[in-house]
């Protein structure tokens, strides 16, 4: 038996997160699917989001608590570092990618890679508002991953798998492969992300390598 179970749809790029930090303490996990917005979702998350974690009878949403639970519940490598300063950090780029990566980073590549696969068309207004933030943010993230090799220090924190399923599946679209271009830290950061075991073990590793990249000629 696994040492925690999730709760969630499968394509949930939070769910890839808890997953990672799964990974990286190296806490085992069970999927249970979850029908979007059945009462059975609903009274696991009464939001409505995904994913939940179960720890025996206990079960907990928001994924920046669920991440710092699996850090603090188990045994493994400390995924958070003691002092207040980077736990600051970690705090705040778990906030930067709640606040302004997961609304613009991760819309954009679905606007331009998972809608016209599914043969709608791209929210253009919306493409076209995301470019000057989104250079921003791979900007920002460029400029922290050169100083450290990590978001918030010399180690993983938690706050790494918060930006990995964003930059990863971002670099699959080209505006993003043109951002990361030009940004070395940032690249070489997905990189370091990608080497890691956690990587090879978690679902990002087959959804990346399975997902196509899109030309221009996706609008
Ligand atoms: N604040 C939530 C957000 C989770 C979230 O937005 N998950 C997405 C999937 S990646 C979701 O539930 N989407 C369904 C919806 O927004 O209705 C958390 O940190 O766990």
């Amino acid at each position: 038996m696994a040492d925690i179970t999730f709760h969630s749809m499968a394509d949930s790029a939070y769910l890839w997160t808890a997953m990672h930090v799964a990974d990286e303490k190296g806490v085992s996990y069970d999927f249970v699917p979850l029908v979007y917005r059945s009462p059975e979702h609903l009274r696991l998350h009464p939001f409505g989001k995904m994913p939940v974690l179960q720890h025996g009878a206990h079960f907990l949403y928001e994924t920046a608590a669920i991440a710092h639970y699996i850090d603090k519940a188990f045994d493994g490598p400390p995924l958070q570092p003691s002092d207040a300063l980077g736990q600051a950090h970690v705090v705040r780029w778990i906030s930067i990618v709640n606040a302004y990566i997961f609304p613009v980073m991760n819309r954009f590549m679905k606007e331009k890679l998972v809608r016209p696969a599914w043969g709608f068309e791209p929210d253009q207004a919306f493409i076209e508002s995301a470019r000057e933030p989104l250079a921003l943010q791979v900007r920002l993230i460029d400029e922290t991953v050169t100083e450290t090799p990590y978001l918030a220090g010399k180690s993983l924190t938690i706050a790494d798998s918060f930006l990995l399923p964003h930059l990863l599946f971002f670099s699959k679209v080209p505006e993003g492969a043109a951002l990361l271009a030009k940004a070395p830290g940032a690249t070489k950061w997905l990189v370091r992300m990608r080497e890691r075991p956690s990587y090879l073990r978690s679902p990002l590793r087959g959804l990346f390598d399975a997902m196509p990249s899109r030309g221009s000629q996706v609008a």
